[in-house]
């Protein structure tokens, strides 16, 4: 993960966020840490994506504090000192020198001394509330030891108030700015352009994990990009599992392979599901299914605009699909009432769409405070992915139906002018999609 915003946003989001909260508050938050896969072998890094809204900075073991000295902003960063013994091994350490100049701290200091430094400015400035991660009603692990260390120090840390800083800097994260809205249209077209390359990477007999290869290759090819979550290769009966992940089957012709992928790029994701015919062909059935949810999708995204509330958005979409489902004649019904039994959830069982950014299911919250469905609001970046999955066991659906999946998925943003798509570069519809798969070698 590199920044490639100036230090002035990463000013502005602490500034913002500091202007939320009350006086005499603080906030501290701790980098993401190393994650042992097995034995010396770890995880690639991954920033904690609260900790990099505020400071772009990408090491572990690092400790971020803010608070406000009079009226003016305080910024102190705390990370792994230079050591260059273990830099033979480990890379790179920026160094709390380096770190003042390049990610605009007031003050920094190492990480070691990060507890003592924290406790006397939460003294001297007598705060009384500090807003942390929290885990469900308990601070989170890592914060709780690191908050015990600063307990320890003395002072104001024992008699201050921890409270939970998620609900402030998700609603800041929910509104991506110009900047941050560039650089998801970037994850939308590099994710795109995987959709393509797994597309000609798919044929009969090629198997799931050759186009997960495909897809995840051509990410690395742009800029470097990894999946933003593990990639979902579903071909046949196997798309009707939503969290499939083995991506280990054949590729049959006549069936159809949904794929769930995305790039990461400069820390925010992207996010499409595309469905197309193996063989090249869309048959009969597998097209006018794939209609239905297309036009499910299309009109979704036509309607997701300012105003317009995010519940509203599923429940328009669910009787779009249902209403599709009862004309082909696979179930029997009324569409509304299927979605007001919630029976639709048989053939629908997921959202229409979730928050985009830093986190694929990106924070915010889908209330507003009067406990409403959330209003669409301009910026705010989210997935349109209706689908429909008939069960292979599902003996009330007739026979042909069973074991098909199909999910379409793109990502907009909210404009003055309507939705806007990140996404646009993976073929959808049938004829783009077979005239691209008709080019295979
Ligand atoms: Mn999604």
């Amino acid at each position: 993960m590199h920044s490639v915003l100036n230090q002035e946003i990463f000013a502005s989001r602490r500034n913002k966020l500091l202007s939320l909260l009350p006086n005499q508050s603080a906030v501290i938050l701790l980098s993401a840490s190393e994650k042992i896969r097995n034995r010396d072998n770890a995880y690639p890094f991954r920033q904690n994506s609260n900790f990099w809204y505020l400071s772009g900075f990408p090491e572990d073991c690092a400790v971020i504090f803010l608070s406000r000295r009079g009226k003016k902003d305080f910024y102190m960063l705390c990370s792994k000192p230079r050591n260059p013994e273990m830099e033979i091994w480990t890379g790179h350490i920026i160094g709390p020198s380096d770190a003042k100049n390049l990610y605009a701290a007031d003050e920094t200091y190492s990480i070691d001394d990060a507890a003592e430094k924290i406790a006397a400015f939460l003294s001297e400035a007598e705060i009384k509330n500090i807003y942390t991660t929290f885990d469900g009603v308990e601070l989170a692990s890592e914060t709780q030891e690191f908050i015990q260390a600063v307990k320890a120090k003395g002072g104001a840390a024992n008699s201050a108030n921890y409270l939970d800083i998620e609900p402030f800097e998700s609603e800041l994260r929910l509104i991506k700015s110009i900047e941050e809205q560039n650089l998801m249209f970037e994850a939308g077209r590099i994710s795109a352009l995987g959709h393509r390359a797994a597309m000609l990477a798919a044929k009969p007999n090629a198997y799931e994990y050759t186009v997960q290869a495909a897809i995840e290759a051509e990410f690395r090819r742009h800029k470097g990009c990894s999946p933003a979550f593990s990639t979902i290769a579903a071909a046949g009966k196997n798309a009707c599992c939503l969290h499939y992940q083995r991506n280990s089957s054949p590729l049959k012709d006549g069936d159809l392979l949904l794929i769930d992928a995305g790039a990461e790029y400069a820390g925010y994701a992207g996010d499409i599901s595309r469905t197309f015919p193996i063989n090249g062909k869309f048959s009969r059935d597998q097209q006018a299914l794939y209609e239905v949810v297309l036009h499910a999708q299309t009109e979704a995204i036509k309607n997701a605009k300012i105003g317009k509330t995010h519940a509203e958005l599923h429940r328009e979409t669910s009787i779009l699909l249902m209403q599709g489902l009862i004309d082909l004649q696979i179930i029997e019904g009324e569409a509304k009432e299927l979605v007001e039994s919630e029976e639709a959830k048989k053939y629908y069982p997921h959202g229409t769409g979730h928050w985009l950014g830093l986190d694929t299911h990106d924070v915010g919250n889908y209330k507003e405070p009067d406990g409403q469905s959330r209003i669409y609001r301009e910026g705010m970046t989210l997935t349109v992915e209706p689908g429909i999955y008939l069960q292979e066991q599902d003996e009330t659906i007739p026979e042909r139906w069973r074991g098909i999946g199909i999910r379409i998925e793109d990502d907009i943003v909210i404009t003055a002018q309507g939705a806007e798509v990140l996404s646009a570069d993976a073929p959808k519809t049938i004829s783009e999609i077979e005239q691209l798969l008709a080019g295979r070698s």
